[in-house]
């Protein structure tokens, strides 16, 4: 036998290594999911009575820019500055005539400036955020 006594057949470091880019692999695995970037929002609201909004959301693809259909999402206004304050019901969005668009009717609490977040359930689950500013 000629292999020097000191060097194994299967190089002691072998294991460590293979444990190590498991970890790697791991570690990379949310963020090839995170790549999909999430899609583009457009919020216009018109006022149907005191503190009620009629509110169209856009959805676009945000590689292509191209009316995202089919997806499904509710609406749950919150209040950044009241952040205990307010607990508004999330509102189903349903789709409009406009491909991309969907509408829900929003009852908020008070004037002011709200976070619309959109549960989104298709395409993918995830949460969107939109500001905007509810007058009084
Ligand atoms: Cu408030």
């Amino acid at each position: 036998m000629t292999a020097p006594i000191h060097r194994p057949a299967w190089p002691r470091r072998s294991v460590p290594r293979l444990r190590l880019w498991l970890l790697a692999a791991l570690a990379l695995l949310p963020c090839a999911q995170a790549a999909a970037r999430p899609p583009g929002v457009g919020v216009s609201c018109k006022t149907a009575a005191s503190l009620v909004y009629d509110c169209v959301f856009r959805l676009s693809d945000a590689k292509s820019g191209a009316p995202l259909s089919g997806a499904a999402f509710s609406v749950q206004p919150t209040m950044p500055s009241m952040p205990m304050a307010h607990n508004v019901r999330p509102v189903a969005a349903e789709p409009a005539a406009d491909p991309g668009s969907y509408r829900a009717r929003l009852t908020l609490e008070m004037p002011g400036t709200w976070n619309l977040k959109l549960l989104m359930s298709k395409p993918a689950r995830e949460e969107l955020h939109h500001r905007m500013d509810f007058g009084s």
